[in-house]
């Protein structure tokens, strides 16, 4: 009973701040995207390849999540982008007042689109509202096609569905339909797009997606 209260207590704080975020980003005029998806299915791949195609139209910054090491913002940073990183030291999702934190450290006047890659993690990072305008959740061909069933919250949350590694699907047991099935009986307002970031292929349409949703974000 002690313990379902403490994590209701969090949550409510969590939505507090997060609602504070949102004020903040949206007094900036910037849109802010929420990246999850288990450890490895692309997150940072997908930052790498669509940040060139994205920078055409936005000032993107980045804000990197991960229980240690630098290595990912040093991967965005490589591109010429603001980045912060913030290092959870073992917590496995980032939350509302991390964010908040690295929105005081990051240059807003110089950004309207923040990325937010997310601590690899099928389960706690859906739990916790960063203040972002959308969720976008990766999965990859090679973790199988019953995740949308197995961890339906995320799916839930999600406005889009990045299916990435289709250039491996010769080489795995993957059913798209399926998993596109699926993960529309959880959400089915979910837009899906299946892309490589090994290829190239589908990039294009991921960039659209956002300038479609920027520009939506943006009117309202
Ligand atoms: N074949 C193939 N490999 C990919 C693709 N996208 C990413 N990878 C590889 O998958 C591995 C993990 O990619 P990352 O981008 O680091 O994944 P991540 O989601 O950022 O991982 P974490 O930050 O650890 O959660 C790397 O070795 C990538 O090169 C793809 O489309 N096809
Ligand atoms: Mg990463």
């Amino acid at each position: 009973m002690h313990e379902i209260r403490i994590g209701e207590d969090l949550r409510d704080r969590n939505r507090e701040i997060a609602a504070e975020n949102r004020e903040h980003l949206r007094a900036h005029g910037i849109v802010a995207l929420n990246l999850m998806s288990a450890p490895g299915a692309g997150k940072t791949s997908l930052l790498v390849r669509a940040i060139p195609l994205l920078s055409k139209r936005h000032a993107v910054g980045v804000i990197e999540g991960d229980i240690q090491t630098t290595t990912d913002a040093e991967r965005v940073g490589a591109i010429g982008v603001p980045v912060y990183q913030i290092q959870t030291g073992g917590v496995c999702h980032l939350d509302a007042a991390m964010v908040h934190s690295a929105l005081h450290r990051l240059d807003l006047e110089s950004i309207d689109l923040l990325l937010i890659e997310n601590v690899g993690n099928l389960v706690c990072p859906a739990e916790f509202d960063l203040g972002e305008d959308a969720r976008v959740m990766l999965l990859s061909v090679s973790e199988g096609d019953d995740k949308p069933k197995k961890y339906p919250l995320m799916f839930h949350e999600a406005q889009l569905l990045v299916l990435n590694k289709i250039d491996l699907l010769p080489h795995v047991t993957f059913d798209l339909e399926k998993a596109r099935r699926e993960s529309r009986e959880i959400q089915p307002r979910l837009d899906i797009i299946e892309l490589s970031c090994a290829t190239g292929e589908g990039l294009d349409r991921f960039a659209d997606w956002i300038d479609r949703f920027v520009e939506r974000a943006r009117s309202r």
